[in-house]
């Protein structure tokens, strides 16, 4: 079983993951065990202080070493119990690598991950060289703390647990496995507002609706996000519909 411990200020807020959707349920179904520990119990001074002002100034406040190593130290300690030899330990942080399919799936090929989810304005960098395997970003934007990317990092992860998902998703049907976006869903009613649903699906024709929606995912992925089609070779078939895509014009 994928052993979790997420080292955090906040751990009310993986409340989220553990009692909603795939990732509640997966716990539920013990795929995975998660594990909180709040650096705040490994403070060491007087005021049980985790935080201090930066060294050479400047405004907001740093996370200190020695309870957030602490901290992930026994996170360490009680993955070893459960026969974890070497947990991989992420630190989220704006300055890491950023997250995509090939990172999730790694990570989920370990048998054990322990996340630092930062607040202020980071953490003490000595800790860097000393603890951390990897520091993951999600994206360019601001967030308050690392505590949202870890839970983005564990549903991504849990839900390509073998037994995570129902027959109805699968991971491999996921976008991103086959680097293209989705194609476009439909469902009842066949008009809406004077919008129609494609004929094709309406069709019943299986091989066709399966060409429509490939190049429904090719054409959308070339509008969008270019970027997603320059990583990847197209078939001569793709390349036919992705063709004909851009002659329709949608
Ligand atoms: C406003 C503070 N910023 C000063 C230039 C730096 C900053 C520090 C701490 C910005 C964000 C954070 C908290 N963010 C995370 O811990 C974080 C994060 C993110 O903000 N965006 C994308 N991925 C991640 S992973 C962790």
């Amino acid at each position: 079983m994928l052993q979790i411990d997420v080292v955090t200020l906040f751990p009310r807020m993986f409340d989220a993951v553990t009692t909603s959707g795939v990732t509640g349920r997966a716990l539920e179904r013990r795929l995975y065990d998660l594990v909180l520990w709040n650096p705040r119990d490994f403070a060491v001074n007087a005021y049980r202080a985790i935080d201090d002002r930066p060294y050479g100034g400047g405004p907001g406040m740093v996370m200190m070493p020695e309870p957030l190593e602490k901290a992930i130290g026994a996170a360490r300690q009680r993955q070893k119990s459960t026969g974890v030899v070497k947990p991989r330990v992420v630190h989220l942080t704006p300055q890491g690598r950023l997250l995509d399919n090939a990172l999730v799936v790694e990570l989920t090929q370990e048998q054990g991950l322990v996340m630092l989810a930062g607040r202020y304005e980071g953490v003490d960098e000595r800790l860097a060289g000393r603890v951390f395997d990897d520091e993951v970003s999600i994206g360019d934007y601001v967030l308050s703390g690392g505590e949202l990317a870890a839970m983005v990092v564990m549903d991504a992860v849990v839900r390509q647990l073998p037994g995570a998902l129902g027959d109805a998703e699968s991971a491999s049907q996921d976008s991103f496995v086959n680097g293209l976006l989705d194609h476009p869903h439909y469902t009842r009613p066949e008009s809406y507002e004077g919008a129609m649903v494609p004929p094709v699906l309406l069709s019943g024709n299986h091989a066709q609706i399966t060409k429509w929606r490939l190049k429904q995912a090719l054409g959308r992925t070339w509008q969008r996000r270019p970027d997603l089609l320059a990583k990847r070779s197209l078939s001569a078939a793709e390349s036919v519909l992705l063709e004909e895509f851009k002659k329709e014009g949608s």
